[in-house]
């Protein structure tokens, strides 16, 4: 395998790699390389496996095929198979909106150990909006009828979501010229997936169109409702300090990590973990306490809420099995490596699945239901304590790296941190975006990626805006890469940030970058977004405002619904790898100029994370200049710095050549 120092740039992470290569654990950059050279067909997306005349391929070279057997055109394939690959997000958005639904109907019956209603604010603001009438009720009653009215929204058949009554004016014109505005989740990935059958869609613009439209009920439909049960159900997140990287586990304590998404049983372990009974049973085997953390977006959740600390993000989750600690690991959906369960014949890390949907072979399956949620976990807790004992000291090597960060903001408690208790306000924010000491905001999303050095393009792009004082706002694993190195803590912004950001973070007492929560937490930008149109000022729509999306790392689908969304909703999002669209040069230039015209903003592919964090500048530049707003108060000078050219992205064009070739 390559030099770990090439691999990753989180030195706890070169640490765990050295240390699978000394004991021969295979990990995913080592079936990385087994992997080479990858196709480079898919990743054109110019190969179609919709029906049994295929596969069919295009010849990108344009000297052999240039239609699949039907006839289809590499526009129409491209743009199919990118509509396919975004409602594999979409669906796991809005499925993990819909699995949180039952558990907020057993807290509105109001007998629950593990459930009640800890978001009343937030309950009382969502029945107001959904006219659920509230006078003479109690918490629970209202609670019970929003779970069913969002339940009714998830599958509603008729009519647009109730939640494009949140967006702005402008946008609801965008997508009514186009007929995209999102109707339910349920409808418009059924109808997506119904479009891209054999015969179906073949108009590739129509398609693109398709894929906005289901993108659009993930954000505002699937991903908002998710984050708003979470907020009613667990409480709504304030800033919380904790510590992030694999030094968060202990050598003298039981560990149990939790992993995946969705917080309806790690918000229970999380009780239970305090559990005096299965303190003392800890203590009873030798532990010195019983140490909960976690991975990817589940650690998010619980954050966010508990200040739980983070032990990684999704390429470290193999690292944190290698430290020989964690005893068990819970898993439930979405970004769990099927390669975990093998590494348990190397180590004594038991993992257990849990979702009714997700098996792992090889793993303990213990199916969690809401109902027994408090009892599942406190099993869960007691395994992890029966399994301390089975530790192997020889192989026990936890890295030292933990960096503190403050996590917890949301669009509401933004309001209060800017205006203070009794004027909460965005008008701080939108002031010091007025005056140019604030530059704009971005928010920075997205997975690592085994082809890219990990957290490395993170931290090149977040370091490079917030030096010229553009305020960020981060989800998802690109949170925990710049929580680990430290631009989550307040100090952050003495180091890193431009003088006009330094001045704000130091006045209001917030870091330059805020962590803002998991992967459908996103949809707290697009709310974040909302009110700093409302607040007025800084342009009366999302698509004129001063602010860009990126997700330097991505891998998984539902970043293609969540770049589609950003975008969709007048937001301009630099992604890295490009989608996988390339092989049409229709397509990619109706995604990266024609959208301006359709919906106020496009995507923009760029690799090299400064070079993207420039163009992010420039839009945010543009923006000021086309709102009559000064230039940015302190300018810094662009130093670009060339990034080598990932490895497998040279491999893959070879790929190609090779096999058109043939
Ligand atoms: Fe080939 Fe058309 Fe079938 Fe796709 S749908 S595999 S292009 S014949
Ligand atoms: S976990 S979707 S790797 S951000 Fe949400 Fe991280 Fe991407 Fe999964």
């Amino acid at each position: 395998m390559a030099d770990e120092k090439n691999l990753t740039v989180d030195p706890a992470s070169q640490a765990m790699i050295e240390r699978a290569s000394e004991m021969e654990v295979f990990i995913a950059w080592d079936r990385l390389e087994a992997q080479q050279p990858q196709c480079g067909f898919g990743r054109l997306g110019i190969c179609c496996r919709n029906c049994t005349m295929g596969p069919c391929r295009i010849d990108p070279f344009g000297d052999g095929a240039d239609k699949g057997v039907c006839g289809a055109s590499v526009d129409t394939i491209v743009a199919r198979n990118l509509l396919r690959s975004l409602l594999g997000g979409a669906a796991a958005h809005s499925d993990h909106g819909r699995d949180i639904v039952p558990a907020l109907l057993i807290a509105s019956e109001g007998n629950s150990d593990a459930y009640k209603i800890r978001g009343r604010n937030k309950l009382y603001a969502l029945a107001d909006e959904y006219d659920i009438p509230r006078a003479d009720r109690t918490d629970e009653e209202v609670a019970k009828d929003l779970g069913h009215f969002l339940l009714r929204e998830l599958g509603k058949q008729e009519g647009v979501l109730a939640n494009v009554m949140r967006v702005p004016e402008q946008q609801q014109k965008f997508w009514a010229a186009l007929d995209v505005t999102p109707r339910g989740v349920d409808r418009d990935i059924v109808t997506g997936m119904h479009m891209t059958h054999i015969g179906v869609d073949n108009d590739p613009e129509h398609l693109i169109l398709g894929s906005v439209r289901a993108a659009l009920a993930d954000g505002w439909g699937g991903s908002m409702i998710a984050t708003d049960i979470s907020d009613v159900l667990f409480g709504e997140p304030q800033p919380t300090r904790s510590m992030a990287n694999l030094g968060v586990l202990k050598e003298d304590e039981v560990n149990l990590i939790v992993h995946g998404h969705e917080p309806t049983l790690s918000d229970v372990i999380v009780a239970a973990a305090s559990d005096p009974e299965l303190m003392a049973l800890a203590e009873s085997k030798g532990a010195k306490g019983i140490n909960l953390a976690g991975i990817c977006c589940t650690a998010n959740e619980i954050l966010m809420r508990h200040g739980i600390p983070i032990a990684g993000n999704f390429l470290q989750q193999e690292l944190a099995i290698i430290t020989g600690v964690v005893d068990v690991m819970v898993v439930d959906v979405q970004c769990i490596m099927p390669a975990i369960t093998q590494l348990q014949e190397c180590f004594h890390t038991k993992i257990i699945s849990t979702s009714p949907k997700a098996k792992f072979p090889g793993a303990t399956h213990i199916e969690f239901h809401e109902e027994d949620a408090m009892e599942t976990a406190k099993q869960l807790v007691r395994l992890a304590i029966e399994n301390y004992a089975n530790r192997d000291p020889a192989k026990v090597c936890i890295p030292k790296q933990k960096e503190a960060l403050i996590g917890g903001f949301t669009t509401e408690d933004i309001f209060t941190f800017l205006g203070g208790r009794y004027r909460p306000s965005y008008r701080p924010l939108n002031d010091g975006i007025q005056s140019g000491r604030l530059r704009g905001v971005a928010g920075v999303v997205g997975c690592n990626n085994a082809r890219f050095t990990h957290d490395k393009y993170h931290l090149e792009m977040v370091k490079e805006l917030i030096r010229n004082d553009v305020a960020v706002l981060q989800t998802g694993c690109s949170a925990i890469a710049c929580a680990k190195a430290g631009l989550m803590a307040p100090e952050a912004a003495e180091k890193y940030a431009g003088e006009g950001l330094r001045e704000i973070c130091r006045e209001v007492g917030i870091p330059p970058v805020l962590h803002v929560g998991s992967c459908v937490d996103n949809s707290r930008i697009l709310t974040a977004a909302v009110e700093m149109v409302k607040e007025g000022g800084i342009g009366d729509s999302i698509d004129k405002l001063p602010v860009a999306g990126a997700a330097p790392e991505w891998m998984s689908e539902k970043a293609i619904s969540i770049g589609m969304y950003f975008v969709a909703s007048g937001v301009f999002t630099v992604v890295n790898p490009p989608l996988p669209v390339r092989g049409s040069l229709y397509v990619e230039e109706l995604l990266t100029k024609t959208f301006e015209n359709y919906l106020g903003a496009t995507w923009a592919f760029e690799e090299d994370p400064i070079k993207a964090a420039r163009l992010m500048i420039d839009h945010i530049d543009r923006k000021r200049r086309d709102l009559g707003l000064p230039p940015p108060r302190y300018e810094v000078p662009y130093q670009p710095k060339t990034i080598q050219p990932e490895p497998a992205a040279e491999v893959a064009s070879a790929a190609v050549t090779a096999t058109s070739a043939d």
